[in-house]
């Protein structure tokens, strides 16, 4: 089966990431407490996108593996250093990504927001306040004026609630608050700032394509016979998976602790579906974690079976589970009514490339499942092109790249699972006989508690092929 015509075949990246030298943001500054990075890695050098350049050899790499698109974000430090100061050498910096990319043939589409923030912004209260709405609207407007001549396809806010989660309940990540009801106030502003900036888009660019990347995990109570973790599988479920995505469809965000909050504004605001999906998890009832919902995620599985070998890059992620990647799909496919969906997000920290090949092929085969049962899926985005820094993971731990980096030096090695992607994109279609050499055969697993009542999905029975 082929995919259809037009599929977008690419990788992301985000700016923080890949650019190195973002002295001006809430990551910068949370690099520099020791302990929080690991290793005490920081962004500084990153991939050499801002200071090399580097970006254009990745594109050339890139199309070279029959890339027909890039995801990537832009900085809003660097565009709006100080309040309201707008940095023309950052300007033309993007333009000239964007525009390496249009010169390969590459669709470009650029996120506003993933993850970090303007000093200055931080402290005016970031995400936690109202005020942030019109500041959000304001750099926005001056992206698509700025670069609209060069990209049409924008993400608003990648993944907010994993941000809100792991900025304001773990606290892993800056500002390190635990405050659940902060939380939800940074959820309510960023989805606010979503319908904002989806209008203020549309104005200054009236055939633009607008959407949010959503992050989700399909849960499964670790004991479907505990009424307990059925219920922190399914409090997480709702906050975690559907929140944003309920608001966005009913003009509401339903909290609890009298937090209800009216976003009518938001209804309408999508015109695709932007999905990150790596992984399932399990969740068990624990007492001791009220802040999560009571729930405990269980330690990762690898195609249902606990990982024993030390596999580094993986500790600590989720379950592999290309069945939950399908059925989400359907799930967005129903949520959406037909609207276009684009896997912004999906891959797997493997330096050794020894898992990605079968992730790869086996969750692309889900796509195509997807595909096949009605999904209107119109592209595919790896997370990532190449090696970066994984946010509090630092440089080493968790290596995403299709194209490893050595950093100290800035030498790229395309991965095996970055020729196999290559294959797939230049067919627009999976061969047989990579589902027979990579293809995992999928496991017999619970209905996430999402799809529950809404499908049936086929139980086989799992056994590694090949
Ligand atoms: O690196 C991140 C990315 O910034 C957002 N989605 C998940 C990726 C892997 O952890």
């Amino acid at each position: 089966m082929k995919f259809p015509d037009g599929f977008l075949w690419g990788a992301a990246t985000a700016a923080h990431q890949v650019e190195g030298g973002n002295f001006n943001n809430d990551w910068w500054d949370w690099e520099q407490i020791p302990g929080k990075i690991k290793n005490g890695d920081t962004s500084a050098g990153a991939c050499a996108w801002w200071k090399g350049e580097r970006y254009r050899a990745d594109f050339d790499l890139a199309r070279s593996l029959n890339h027909n698109a890039h995801r990537l974000s832009i900085e809003w430090s660097r565009i709006e250093p100080r309040e309201g100061e707008w940095n023309a050498d950052a300007i033309a910096f993007y333009r000239r990504v964007l525009g390496a990319l249009r010169e390969r043939g590459m669709t470009p589409l650029v996120t506003l927001h993933h993850f970090s923030n303007p000093r200055w912004l931080v402290a005016e209260g970031a995400w936690e306040t109202e005020a942030v709405l019109p500041l959000f609207e304001r750099f926005v407007t001056r992206a698509v004026q700025e670069l609209g001549d060069l990209c049409d396809f924008w993400i608003t806010i990648n993944e907010p609630n994993v941000y809100a989660f792991t900025a304001y309940i773990n606290g892993l990540w800056p500002p390190g608050k635990k405050d659940f009801r902060l939380a939800f106030r940074v959820l309510a502003n960023m989805v606010r700032a979503h319908a904002t900036a989806y209008h203020a888009i549309h104005r200054a660019q009236a055939h633009a394509r607008v959407g949010i990347a959503y992050h989700i995990r399909a849960l499964y109570p670790a004991n479907p016979r505990s009424a307990l973790d059925r219920f922190a599988t399914r409090a997480r479920d709702y906050f975690f998976n559907h929140l944003v995505a309920r608001a966005l469809q009913k003009g509401k965000l339903i909290f609890p602790l009298g937090l209800n909050t009216r976003v009518p504004e938001a209804i309408n605001t999508q015109d695709f579906l932007g999905l990150n999906y790596y992984f399932s998890s399990r969740i068990a009832f624990d007492l001791a974690r009220p802040a999560e919902l009571f729930g405990r995620q269980l330690p990762h599985q690898l195609w249902g079976v606990s990982f024993e070998k030390d596999l580094e890059s993986w500790f600590g992620t989720g379950d592999i589970d290309p069945q939950g990647f399908y059925g989400t799909l359907m799930w967005l496919a129903r949520y959406g009514n037909g609207i276009p969906i684009y896997v912004t997000e999906n891959g797997i920290g493997d330096a050794r490339d020894e898992i990605r090949p079968s992730y790869l092929v086996t969750y692309l085969a889900a796509l195509q499942r997807a595909l096949r049962d009605g999904a209107n899926v119109r592209g595919y985005f790896h997370w990532s092109l190449v090696d970066n820094f994984e946010w509090i993971e630092g440089l080493n731990f968790l290596r995403f790249g299709l194209i490893a980096n050595d950093f100290a030096t800035q030498t790229r090695t395309p991965r095996a699972s970055a020729h196999l992607l290559a294959q797939i994109a230049r067919a627009n279609a999976i061969a047989d006989e990579l589902i027979e050499k990579y293809g995992y055969k999928d496991r017999s697993r619970p209905t996430p508690t999402h799809h529950r009542n809404r499908q049936t999905i086929a139980s086989k029975k799992f056994r590694r092929r090949g």
